[in-house]
């Protein structure tokens, strides 16, 4: 019954966490493949999962789970920042955190840079729901590779949030201490920004490399986590910082009641539970 099994007819995909360890998800179709000049894009139609979304053969989303990612990325900045208004978003092909940032009252214009449009193709033919906000008005897609772009805007987001893919292939960049130096420059004087960054059990100093880029440039940084079963270990780490917010900061409950009704992970106690670390990541990032 697992990946190694011979039934003929029984499909898995597996991603490799470890040389040693992976998820095996059991596959009712593979919808789709295609390699576009950046990377492998796959999608398969999944038994528990649903649908999924593979770059690369590394899972970027399940319909399952992808509210505990989206949800998690966007509503913890956007509601820390006292009026997020502009909002930049680096990667994000599938839609997933537009979807999440359109919810925002304040928000008045969003620009994504998604370097591959082939996976926003994609999706918005397999995952409509996850990518239902391309139609907003607010919405602006430049296709481009993002460390271009930042280089070429100064001071004009109120908040940055990086849904990029794994530190592989086109990504590699978007981890570097430069990048986000360009990032700094392109928020305002009240800025946010809050990253995808790593499985806190397998990669804790990757968060510790991100973490430190980010407490060069911002007075105020942190580290917070969701449970996403589909992702390495299911426990995922994002980075934060500010240039005026102490992090953490409770998040802005009068705008949260707005939207909350349909939100599937984010609530108050799990905004303010977020930035709890086990021991042993906050001894790698100390
Ligand atoms: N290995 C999981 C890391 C994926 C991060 N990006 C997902 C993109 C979803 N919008």
């Amino acid at each position: 019954m697992f990946p190694n099994d011979t039934t003929e007819g029984v499909t898995w995909f597996m991603e490799q966490h470890t040389p040693n360890v992976g998820l095996a998800l059991r596959v009712k179709e593979h919808l789709y493949t295609h390699q576009s000049p950046y990377q492998l894009i796959e999608i398969f139609d999944t038994f528990d999962y649903g649908k999924v979304l593979t770059l690369d053969k590394l899972i970027m989303i399940t319909e399952r789970d992808e509210f505990a990612y989206h949800e998690m990325l966007v509503h913890v900045p956007l509601l820390i920042h006292p009026n997020p208004r502009k909002i930049l978003v680096i990667g994000g092909g599938d839609g997933g955190t537009l979807r999440e940032i359109v919810k925002h009252p304040t928000v008045e214009r969003i620009v994504q840079v998604e370097i591959d449009e082939d996976v926003v193709n994609a999706c918005r033919e397999y995952f409509p729901e996850v990518s239902s906000a391309y139609d907003d008005p607010r919405v602006e897609l430049v296709v481009q590779d993002a460390l271009k772009y930042v280089k070429s805007v100064r001071g004009q987001f109120d908040a940055v949030l990086i849904d990029s893919s794994d530190p592989v292939g086109p990504a590699v960049g978007l981890f570097a201490e430069s990048f986000f130096t360009d990032v700094h420059a392109a928020l305002n004087s009240d800025g946010i920004v809050s990253g995808q960054t790593a499985p806190i059990f397998y990669e804790p100093m990757r968060i510790r490399l991100v973490l430190d880029h980010l407490r060069n440039l911002f007075p105020y940084t942190g580290v917070y986590t969701s449970h996403i079963p589909s992702y390495p270990a299911g426990m995922w780490g994002f980075t934060i910082a500010s240039k005026t917010q102490k992090i953490p900061s409770p998040p802005d409950e009068v705008r949260f009641l707005t939207f909350c009704e349909g939100l599937k992970y984010y609530n108050i106690s799990i905004h303010n539970g977020s930035f709890g670390l086990p021991q042993y990541i906050l001894q790698a990032i100390e």
